[in-house]
């Protein structure tokens, strides 16, 4: 690749232009997945002839559409595990990757209304505690000390009987953590090309053996898929099948507003979860759309029934308004778990599934995907992500723990 006039190198990393005819590693997707990955095959095991090819810019995927929560209070010891994994990396990323992500840790409130809902945050807070992370359960008092402007009644639509508090929860910036991993992956000599949409890939005898591109052909034995709510279109060239369906999930910000929210706090009754961001606008969103559909259109219908619960919970918040509503391509698995490691086509390695709880674990799954592809064996703490469970009938449940209604 040249950097030229026409392609002057960009402020973050290198503009690679025109790939080369082979490298060790092609990784299809340049969200936060897929550049961590890229970073860590470089950092952790010196492997840095890799291709980071995306279709569009990078963090434009779901990366740059999440609403940045950070957690570990899952409800099954392994995901428990994996995250908190995530989140101890996450403490120290910004000092890592030498860029303010703007990590913040909030504390984070899972609100019951009923019964059923108090006895699953008790048993997340069990499973947690049993793993060593930080949450347990709280009631109305201790709400509404930590948030004085929340109504405890809902406007009388869903009283809050309690809570999980989840210590470590945290918000960060989504997009500075995909530049993050591009411009440490870049300066450790891994090559990003946007605007590069992988078209095909070729399988002879089992083994994965290159990809075709709108930006030329290039040779390469291992390709690692990340590409989050696209996954059934590459899966499908290869002719794999997974269980993944795609389901659109919106969200929105207000107007920006003196900081008031200092917490992050999740209905799973009202359908609704809220933050305030570090410049001021409320960060919100609701349940997924009941329907497939590969689209990042946003409607009129999410943000009527979003608002109509947010101000159950805060009448105040009755004239501010809503700025900028969006859309992201959800990847769902039926157990709301990822689905990680090799496939049965050799050479060809998965990380997908990542649905409306994937921000939180960009850091871990890039790390452990990398191990996965330099070692080509997937480390313990993903085996139970294994895209073969599905057969085995070996489910690893976290809808529970999902935070969004569905
Ligand atoms: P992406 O960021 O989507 O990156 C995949 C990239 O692949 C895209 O940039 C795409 O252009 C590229 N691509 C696709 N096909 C090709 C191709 N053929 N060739 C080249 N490139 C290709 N998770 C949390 O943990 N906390 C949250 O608060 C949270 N909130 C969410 C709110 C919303 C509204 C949405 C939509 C999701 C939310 N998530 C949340 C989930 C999270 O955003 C995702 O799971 C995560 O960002 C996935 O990252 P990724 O890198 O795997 O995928
Ligand atoms: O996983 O915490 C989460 C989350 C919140 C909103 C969407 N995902």
């Amino acid at each position: 690749y040249a950097i030229s006039r026409e392609h002057p190198a960009p402020r973050f990393f290198r503009d690679c232009v025109e790939p080369k005819k082979t490298y060790d590693v092609v990784i299809i997707g340049g969200g936060g997945h897929g550049l961590a990955a890229a970073y860590y095959l470089a950092k952790d095991y010196g492997i840095t002839n890799v291709a980071v090819l995306e279709k569009g810019y990078i963090g434009g995927g779901n990366t740059g559409r999440n609403t940045t929560i950070i957690r570990s209070n899952y409800l099954t010891p392994e995901g428990v595990k994996f995250y908190d994994a995530s989140v101890k990396i996450y403490e120290g990323l910004s000092e890592e990757l030498d860029l303010n992500l703007f990590y913040s840790n909030r504390g984070h409130f899972t609100l019951a209304h009923t019964e059923s809902a108090m006895r699953t945050m008790r048993w997340r807070a069990e499973v947690n505690k049993h793993v060593g992370v930080e949450s347990y359960v709280v009631g109305p008092e201790e709400i509404s000390k930590a948030c004085p402007q929340l109504d405890i009644s809902c406007s009388g639509q869903a009283p809050i009987l309690g809570a999980l508090y989840h210590a470590p929860g945290s918000v960060a910036r989504h997009d500075g953590v995909a530049w993050g991993y591009a411009r440490g992956a870049d300066q450790l000599g891994v090559e990003i090309f946007q605007n590069t949409e992988v078209t095909r890939i070729d399988v002879k005898g089992g083994k994965v053996c290159g990809v075709q591109t709108n930006n030329g052909y290039i040779s390469t034995n291992k390709v690692l898929s990340a590409v989050a709510g696209f996954t059934p279109r590459i899966t499908q060239m290869v002719d794999l099948q997974t269980p993944i369906v795609i389901h659109p999930l919106q969200a929105c910000v207000t107007e920006p507003m003196k900081p008031w929210l200092d917490t992050i706090l999740v209905s799973g009754s009202l359908h609704v979860y809220v933050s305030q961001s570090s410049r001021g606008e409320l960060v919100m969103g609701s349940s997924l759309d009941p329907y497939e559909m590969h689209s990042t259109r946003s409607s009129l219908d999410f943000v009527e029934g979003l608002t109509s619960h947010i101000t159950d919970m805060f009448p105040f918040l009755s004239n501010v308004k809503v700025v900028r509503q969006w859309a992201g391509m959800a990847d769902l698995t039926p157990d709301f778990a990822p689905i990680m490691g090799k496939t049965p086509i050799e050479g060809f390695y998965l990380d997908a599934g990542w649905g409306t709880w994937g921000f939180k674990a960009t850091p871990i799954s890039g790390k452990t995907m990398a191990e996965t592809i330099a070692k080509d064996m997937a480390p313990d703490l993903i085996k139970s992500f294994r895209l073969s469970r599905f057969e085995d009938y070996e489910l690893t449940g976290e809808k529970g723990a999902a935070s969004v209604g569905h």
